[in-house]
């Protein structure tokens, strides 16, 4: 039961598993069947008759005469398995290759400098497994030699100090949870609705546990004017040039820092393998990957990433810069577009909550447009400026709903409605959309992407 979006795990059974009824017989047969064996076994011995052929193929006939296979166990329960580390780095199941990053065709001229979703429909929990972290590169990725990376510390410092991968993995390390977010996430939802599935819609977000160095750390060693340094230009080592100003207020903070690991090994090529920045609650762009220069700054450096992309266009020719916190913003992935209700009845909606200023307080979740409203329950852990995993119950009746969830972050900022959200910035923005999604739930049981103003 795969479909062309992957749209991740169907609600709706696939033929080939065992239905409730299935279940309760196998389990009956499977309690006869042992009461079966212990007679037979005794019988056997009594009458000192041959052992019976054992059924299934390979499976030695025990000398007491029972039948090794009389619960027509499947070939996995009787036989040898597969040997260990037949591959020294595991994969998921074969039955989980529907599980993949999808790209959106067309959406950029070449697959160099593009967008690579997260199927955020097939997750459990917060953590997304590396090799499904969604990717943005503006001009490719590669696998960089960590024994001949550098990272060099300039400006307004004692001395400028250059840093190997090696001399920085020496140092006090801290590990975080944290997600991380494309400022043009749900981007192509802006005017009106634009891709099928939660994988398209919100899926340039992840969440990984980073482990790496305090920045404050780095230019401390590198002996930085902390007091007249306000900001830090930070430089990846790509054909992009990425660069983005870091605010020394965020850096002081202990919070921002340059990372070589990501849940539990090195950080992978496409997370910037060996080292990145990590800037919790602020937009993706700001994240440099192969991070190879940082300097520190009296001024904002309106860098071509800072002056030209990544800027709010507002109504009436304005725009924003430097918004670079990614707002509470939360959304449902199951139910979600592309997936179908299997029948009415019990269903558990679930979904991602996240804030770029703390911690989720509150979801609530709507199944009529937005209505009434509901508040779910947070699952823990519920960590600053990581996602955050909502679910809640839900006895579906059949009749088309519309399913939607609405963050509360712990500042007491509500996550807005497309409304609210362009009556101050209009409908040609393209970064920073963090309205409340909505799925519709039709009587088929499919589920479509729908906007509600
Ligand atoms: N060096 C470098 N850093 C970069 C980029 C890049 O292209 N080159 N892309 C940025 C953007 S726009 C985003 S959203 C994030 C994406 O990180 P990911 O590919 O690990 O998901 O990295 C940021 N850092
Ligand atoms: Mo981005």
């Amino acid at each position: 039961m795969q479909d062309e979006f992957g749209s991740g795990r169907l609600i709706k059974a696939p033929e080939s598993f065992l239905s409730r009824a299935d279940v309760a017989t196998v389990w009956a047969q499977s309690k006869r069947g042992r009461r079966d064996f212990l007679r037979n076994a005794f019988a056997a011995a009594a009458a000192g008759v041959a052992a019976p052929v054992a059924l299934a193929q390979g499976n030695p006939v025990p000398k007491d005469g029972g039948d090794p296979n009389i619960l027509n166990l499947p070939a996995h329960s009787v036989g040898l398995g597969q040997s260990v580390a037949v591959e020294g780095y595991g994969k998921p199941s074969k039955y989980e290759l529907n599980v993949q990053r999808r790209q959106s065709p067309g959406l950029t001229q070449t697959t160099q400098a593009s967008v690579s979703f997260a199927p955020l429909q097939s997750l459990f929990g917060i953590v997304t497994p590396s090799g499904l972290h969604f990717e943005r590169h503006h001009q490719g990725w590669w696998d960089i030699d960590p024994s001949k990376h550098r990272l060099m510390v300039n400006g307004m410092v004692k001395a400028a100090k250059v840093f190997t991968v090696d001399e920085i993995m020496r140092l006090p390390a801290v590990s975080r949870f944290h997600f991380i977010e494309c400022g043009a996430n749900t981007a192509v939802d802006w005017g009106n609705v634009a891709v099928p599935t939660v994988q398209y819609t919100h899926g340039m977000v992840s969440c990984s546990e980073f482990t790496g160095v305090p920045l404050i750390t780095l230019l401390e060693l590198a002996g930085a004017d902390l007091k007249n340094g306000k900001f830090v230009l930070a430089e990846g080592a790509d054909g992009s040039s990425m660069t983005r100003t870091i605010p020394m207020e965020l850096i002081k903070s202990g919070e921002v820092f340059v990372a070589y690991g990501q849940n539990g090994e090195m950080l992978r090529p496409e997370q910037g393998y060996p080292l990145r920045l990590i800037v919790p609650g602020v937009q993706g762009v700001s994240w440099v990957k192969y991070l190879r220069r940082l300097e520190v700054g009296d001024q904002p450096y309106a860098a071509k990433d800072e002056a030209i992309h990544y800027m709010d266009l507002q109504p009436g020719g304005l725009h924003r810069q430097y918004t670079s916190i990614q707002e509470c913003k939360s959304v449902v992935t199951t139910p979600s577009g592309g997936q179908v209700l299997l029948d009415q009845g019990f269903y558990n909606i679930s979904g991602l909550a996240w804030s770029g200023r703390g911690k989720v307080g509150r979801v609530d979740v709507s199944v009529d447009g937005g209505r009434n409203w509901r508040t779910a329950r947070l699952q823990t852990p519920v960590l600053s400026k990581a996602l955050t995993r909502f679910n809640i119950d839900w006895v579906w009746d059949g009749k088309p709903a519309i399913i939607q969830s609405r963050a509360m972050d712990d500042t007491g900022y509500v996550q807005p409605t497309y409304k609210q959200l362009r009556d101050v910035r209009g409908t040609r923005s393209i970064y920073h959309n963090n309205a409340i999604q909505s799925w519709l739930v039709q009587e088929s049981g499919e589920v479509k992407n729908v906007q509600v103003s």
